[in-house]
């Protein structure tokens, strides 16, 4: 969301003397038109499949208007950019919607400093919730910064190294050069750990989102299905936006030897870990 920024404050207090002393303040940076920085970013998810990604959710209906990620565990987020899409916005071809989490060093620890959510569309380009590509954040000035990307359900994935934020005004972005091209698996700290053709992407698989693919998660779908058909036969379907469908195609299938596409996808991926900074808890 692009905003004009160039704020004045208008401090008011009281003298030595008793009289009242006014004055502005104007506190947009000296030679920035805004304060503020964009991030324009390239991700991709496993589970979507390659370029372009699947946009089953959204062709369905049940891709959310507001972000999934939220004040509550395990997401913890809250942005005032977080607004519900409107009917326009929604038209576009998202894949899901993503968190983008930004840290910086201070005192020798990661900071986490902004936060995110954003639309993923089916080019891998990250755009708010207005749906314009790359993303604002208001709060920061231009600087390094460590960029860690979250997903309901694949695992985090993180940059290697602290990045440069430097764009200050939206018509600067050239859509097709990213500050971060999350698919190059020499940018994110877990290497090429989950890369498939040279593409680098968030593992698929963490249905229970404890930074680790296992069995809990294969378990994860059929107890999905169960919440809602108890002692479902197997082959029960259900179709929606579950933490279960980590092949994003907006079902998922219960199954007693946990072998449909979903559950096969999590076996692929048994034993992987997130790896960013900071570490995950
Ligand atoms: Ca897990
Ligand atoms: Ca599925």
């Amino acid at each position: 969301m692009k905003m004009n920024l160039a704020l004045t404050l208008i401090f008011t207090f009281s003298g030595l003397l008793g009289c009242k002393v006014s004055y502005d303040k104007n506190i947009t940076p000296a030679g920035n038109e805004y304060p503020g920085v964009y991030l324009n970013a390239k991700v991709c998810l496993e589970g979507a499949g390659t370029f372009p990604m699947s946009t089953a959710l959204k062709n369905n209906n049940t891709l959310p208007f507001v972000t999934p990620y939220t004040l509550a565990n395990p997401w913890l987020h809250y942005s005032i950019e977080d607004i519900a899409l409107s009917p326009a916005t929604y038209a576009s071809p998202w894949v899901d919607w993503v968190l983008v989490e930004i840290y910086k060093i201070e005192f020798g620890s990661y900071l986490k400093v902004d936060g995110q959510s954003a639309l993923l569309h089916e080019d891998g380009s990250l755009n708010s919730s207005t749906a314009t590509q790359s993303l604002y954040f208001a709060n920061l000035v231009p600087g390094n910064y460590y960029i860690n990307i979250k997903h309901r359900n694949h695992l985090a994935i993180g940059t290697q190294n602290a990045v440069s934020l430097s764009i200050q005004n939206y018509s600067e972005i050239d859509p097709l050069v990213f500050d971060v091209d999350f698919t190059d698996p020499q940018t994110v700290l877990t290497g090429n750990a989950s890369s498939s053709g040279g593409i680098q992407c968030l593992a698929a698989g963490d249905v229970n989102n404890d930074n680790l693919i296992d069995s809990s998660d294969l378990a994860a779908i059929n107890s999905q299905v169960n919440a809602i058909f108890t002692a479902a036969p197997d082959g029960t379907t259900l179709n929606g936006y579950f933490a279960g469908d980590v092949n994003l195609d907006n079902s998922i299938t219960v199954n007693t030897s946990l072998s449909t596409i979903d559950h096969g996808i999590i076996s692929a991926n048994d034993g992987l870990t997130t790896l960013v900074h900071p570490n995950a808890p």
